[in-house]
Parts: C-alpha cells; structure tokens; sequence
C-alpha cells in the first residue's frame, strides 16, 4: 500500500512566529546574517560564506551578470542561469569576475582623429562627458589622452577640430597602473584634484576608469562579497546532461560555486553529476544539488558529495508542476523535514550540508519565517525579477510598469535539461511545468533589499536572535487558524484610499 503522510502539507503564511524575551542588546545593527553557502565540518568554517542569506533563481528571467554583480555587491549570490549555450553562460560569469567595485571599463571612447562633432554627438548619446582617447578608439586601445568639456569651448573650437589637437595628452595625464586598489586609486583622485583616473595596464593599454563619485562605493556597500583576488562573488548553474563540458568552462570562466538545476533532484542523474565532479576536482569545485522536500532526498545528495542542499518543488511563483503532474509538497513541510534531516546528518556524519529554500516566497517575512525553520539561505526568482537589474524586459500595462517573468519549465525559456529525466525523447518539453508572467515593476534592487532585510533582522530581535544560527535554535513557531489570519491583517476599519 502506498505510503501516507500524517499531516497535511504545509507552507509558509500557515505559521507566525512568537516572539522570545528580546535583549536590550539585541537590536538590528547588532544582528549578523552571514550564513554558511557550502558543506563544512562541524565545528569549523564553511569555506563560502555570504553575508546576506539570499539568493537569486536560476532562470533566465532572473539571474544574467547585471542582476550578479548588483547582489553580489550588496552581500548576496547569484547563480547565473543554465539554460543557455556554454559559451554564452561563460561570458556572463566572465563578466561578473571582471567587474570591479568603483573600476568601470570604458563604453565611450573615441580615436584621436575623431573630431569634436564626434565627440558632442557621443555626449548627447551617452551623456558622458570624460571620454577616453585611445589608438584605435576601442575600450582597451593604447591610451593617448582624455577630453572633458575643459578642453574646449563650443565658441572658439570648430567642429571639425580633431581631438589630437584639443585632448589633454598622456603625458599631461595622472594615471594609476592595472592591480592598484579602489583606495590608492581614491587617494590619488584626492591628492590630485581629480575627477576621474584612468588605470592603464604595463603596455599602456586602458584598463578601467575610476570616478570621483564611486569613491564612497564600498562604504555604501559593506557587505559586498568578494573572492581572494577581491573579485565578486557569482555561481553558476548547471544541468546533469552536458556537465562534462559545462562544469570546465565554467570553472574556467571563474564560477566560485556551482549548482545542478533541477525541478527534481532526487535522481540517479543528479548523483552521478555529483560523483563525477567530485571525483575530478575533489573538494577545490563546489556544487550544490536539489531539489529535495524530504529526508531520503537530501540524505542522497549528501552521500553522493553535494555541497548544499535546494529544497522545494512546485512552491515557485511561476511553478504549476502540481497542477500538471500532482508532484511536490508545501514549502514548509519540505523544509522543517530537511532542516531536521540536516541537523541528524549533520550529527551522524559530523558533516554539515547547508540547505537553500527555493522558491514561494511571497511576502517579505516568508524569508524569515524559512530561516526560522531552518534554511541557511533562501532563493528567490519572483523578487528579484522585479528590480532593475533583472534580465527581463520593463512594460507598461494600462497605468502600470511591469516586468516580464518565466518558468524555466515554460515553453519560452525551453530549458529542456531541467525537467527531462535522462530518456532519449525526441520531443523535449512535452508540457509546460511554468508560466509566462508578467511582475509589477519595483525598481533598484538596492532600496528594496534594504527595506527587506531591515524587516528581516527586526523579526530576528522579537525572536531574540541576532544570527541565523540562534535563530534556528530559539525560534518558536504556531499553526494559524484561518480566522487568526483575517485577524492578522487590518480589519473591521474601512481603509482610506492611497
Ligand atoms: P519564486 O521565487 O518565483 O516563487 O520561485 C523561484 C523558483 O521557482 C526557482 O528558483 C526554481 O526553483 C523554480 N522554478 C523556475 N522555473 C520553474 C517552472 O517553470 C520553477 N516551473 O518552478
């Protein structure tokens, strides 16, 4: 006979949190959120380690290199999405690794035989007003002088005046060489009345520039996560048919941290992927598995070396793989059952495998409410997918911006690779396990992570927690009854129009 739960499956707005006595020296800037990202033995340190506990979905709607850089930078990761070509997936990691907090690559240069009509009409186009001038007028060419609006004035200097005769020169130029750090390069730009400084490499070739404005860049963003080599942090999504391939490139690229991509991970294919990397790169590549919702999945995974554990099928905003094959479980059910899976594991084994809560997070407080149940950190596909810095295009519908927004189990994101289980089909992608959506449009993702993670590390307080590790063990936890949920909200008042 087949095998019946006891209780119902459960999801996150079901329970509240009680509060505990709260500290008086329990208070939000005394609250840390750094989380481990990657298996460790107990009683050490994981090895990656991200200041804010989230991270961004796998999806092509969501995780591009813009969207990586702007979470890495305010502490959290992104996982760029698989459901591409190897090359393409390399370039963005790529791109991630190369930036540099207050280093900017020039996108407006011009060649010394330009003019200035050129350069005005470069102005009105990007609405820079330093322009580097280099041999061949690409970003990376020799560096043979800068122009700004000081060097001419529109009532004396003909349009046809070529830039070689107007620019400052090279050897009128304050540069800083390629390597130097974001505070030499600041003192620099301050001892020399500077607004920007051009960083060159050894042969002269223009490397980046650095603004006065970006001088305040790592103090407006603490928390940014870098690697050894003071590069941001970014992982990288993979698939368990072309990891042969895939992983290489993408370790190549700089990945930090990998992560198979899977609506079901609780599979042979999944454990292979695993065992294969592990035994090439041993413990030097990180990969995390999923998704799970209980102890069997995740206890699998462990043994067959996953670095982290995704838990969740079915909860995603854009998800309908319930609807259409009766697959999956509610997303706090899943993960109290894992989170106790991992504590047992954790024991056992003396081995410690974080675990991800992916995916159904609808308000803010659900963050912390996964936490509470467990999580080390939480993914989230619809949130980001709503900032500026998501991959997605921004309409307007009626008197609304929006964003678009899409399953990688829907017909426009085809990512085959994520829900075929290894079969030869030759008709990938029978049915559609996601939606084509559209999100309202919420702007920077900065202003809104903020406000988030302030709720976040507020909730730890009433629960007198000021880290993620307290808070799994102090948090107390209740069942809501439906009526307590109208309670919750405001009621009984008729609300005034905004
Ligand atoms: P959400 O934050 O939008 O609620 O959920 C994002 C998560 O949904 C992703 O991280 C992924 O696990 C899952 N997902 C992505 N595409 C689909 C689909 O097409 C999906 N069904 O379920």
């Amino acid at each position: 006979m087949a095998y019946f739960y006891n209780e119902p499956s459960r999801t996150f707005s079901e329970y509240l949190l009680l509060p505990n006595l709260t500290k008086k020296e329990c208070i939000p800037e005394k609250v840390s959120l750094r989380t481990p990202v990657v298996r460790y033995k107990v009683g050490e340190k994981s090895s990656l380690e991200i200041n804010l506990p989230v991270t961004s979905a796998i999806m092509q709607s969501v995780s591009d290199a813009t969207m990586a850089i702007a979470l890495a930078r305010c502490g959290g990761l992104s996982f760029i999405f698989a459901s591409q070509p190897i090359d393409k997936q390399v370039e963005m990691v790529e791109k991630v690794k190369k930036y540099k907090a207050g280093f900017v690559i020039s996108t407006a240069n011009l060649s010394p035989e330009h003019t200035l009509k050129d350069l005005l009409a470069l102005k009105a186009k990007t609405g820079y007003s330093t322009v580097p001038v280099t041999e061949d007028g690409s970003a990376g060419g020799k560096l043979l002088g800068i122009v700004t609006s000081r060097d001419y004035r529109l009532s004396r200097t003909p349009l046809k005046c070529r830039l070689k005769e107007f620019m400052t020169p090279f050897d009128a130029l304050v540069y800083g060489m390629e390597g130097i750090s974001l505070g030499e390069a600041n003192d620099m730009i301050w001892d020399h009345k500077l607004n920007c400084l051009p960083i060159i490499t050894k042969d002269r070739r223009l490397a980046y520039l650095v603004f006065r404005k970006d001088y305040d860049d790592h103090k407006e963003n603490p928390e940014m996560i870098l690697d050894q080599d003071k590069r941001l942090v970014v992982g990288a999504g993979i698939n368990s048919r072309d990891y042969a391939e895939r992983v290489p490139a993408l370790l190549e690229a700089g990945a930090d941290v990998l992560c198979i991509d899977s609506s079901d991970g609780y599979s042979e294919w999944q454990g292979e992927t695993l065992r294969w990397i592990k035994e090439r790169y041993q413990d030097r590549v990180k990969v995390g598995a999923g998704n799970v919702v209980d102890k069997e999945g995740f206890t699998y995974l462990s043994d067959a070396g996953a670095d982290f554990i995704k838990v969740g099928i079915g909860g995603g905003s854009i998800c309908i793989t319930r609807e259409q094959k009766g697959i999956g479980r509610g997303q706090a059910s899943s993960l109290i059952e894992v989170a106790k899976a991992r504590d047992e594991y954790a024991q056992k084994t003396g081995i410690y495998v974080p675990i991800c809560s992916d995916g159904g997070i609808v308000h803010d407080y659900h963050m912390t409410m996964a936490l509470a149940m467990g999580a080390n950190f939480v993914m989230l596909g619809r949130y980001f997918a709503r900032f500026d810095e998501s991959p997605s295009r921004k309409l307007k519908i009626g008197s609304n911006f929006v964003k678009e927004y899409w399953g990688e189990g829907s017909n426009r994101a085809r990512n085959w690779e994520r829900y075929d289980y290894g079969f030869d089909s030759e008709q990938k992608l029978e049915f559609e396990e996601g939606i084509d959506s559209y999100v309202p449009y919420a702007g920077k993702l900065k202003d809104n992570l903020d406000i988030s993670i302030s709720k976040m590390k507020s909730t730890m307080c009433n629960c007198g927690a000021t880290s993620i590790d307290q808070l799994h063990t102090v948090a107390k936890l209740t069942l809501v009854s439906s009526t307590s949920i109208i309670e919750g909200g405001a009621h009984d008042v008729i609300q005034k129009e905004t």
